[in-house]
């Protein structure tokens, strides 16, 4: 199971079951770039770390090459987990319910850092991203619900924006938002509205 995971070098996913936590500890985990990926912008890479649903990842940092990064599956707490450079994309939505990132940064990503590819309700929390494309993307011309709730969140040095989707049911509300050097807050089909 995920507990047994070495920090380190990753030539396969870690898998965290539902009802668990993996508690990193502080310590660094990145791909290996021939089984996972080489963290380009090349889509098909592997995350190093996938959560099923119910699961929960804490206290790991991400390092180069980090592939696809974390895979959510749904109703998941990503809490204090730092991307020191992210690959292809920093964390992948790929089941509903509720999706918690609490804590933790991630910087040089090339694109996006939340890829959103399920309906979902999207929490993100004192969370720090620096030298990005944008912070959360709803995956290109789809049109599912989503929700999505940033609390003192901090956005430094994007190409295009904060929160991009396609989607007329995709809801965004925010409090307390610090950005640097950001092009546009937003490309969205609705308002978001200050909670
Ligand atoms: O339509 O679905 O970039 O999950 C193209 C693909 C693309 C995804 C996404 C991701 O949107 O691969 O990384
Ligand atoms: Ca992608
Ligand atoms: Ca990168
Ligand atoms: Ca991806």
């Amino acid at each position: 199971s995920a507990t047994s995971a070495k920090a380190g070098v990753q030539k396969s996913t870690i898998v965290i079951k539902g009802g668990e936590t993996f508690d990193g500890k502080g310590q660094k985990f990145w791909a290996d770039k021939n089984t996972l990926g080489d963290g380009s912008q090349k889509e098909g890479q592997k995350p190093i770390f996938k959560l099923e649903k119910g699961a929960k990842l804490k206290n790991v940092v991400i390092s180069a090459p980090a592939a696809d990064g974390v895979h959510c599956y749904g109703d998941n707490l990503v809490e204090n987990v730092v991307w020191e450079d992210i690959g292809e994309d920093a964390l992948t939505v790929k089941g509903g319910g509720t999706i918690e990132i609490k804590g933790g940064s991630a910087k040089k990503g090339d694109d996006k850092c939340f890829q959103i590819n399920s309906s979902c309700t999207f929490k993100v929390s004192n969370f720090t991203a620096d030298t990005i494309g944008k912070l959360i993307r709803q995956n290109g011309g789809k049109t599912f619900k989503l929700a999505i709730y940033l609390d003192n969140v901090t956005v430094k040095n994007a190409k295009e924006c904060v929160v991009r989707s396609d989607s007329s049911s995709c809801n965004v509300y925010y409090r307390n938002l610090k950005t640097s050097n950001v092009p546009k807050l937003w490309i969205l089909k609705t308002t978001p509205k200050s909670y």
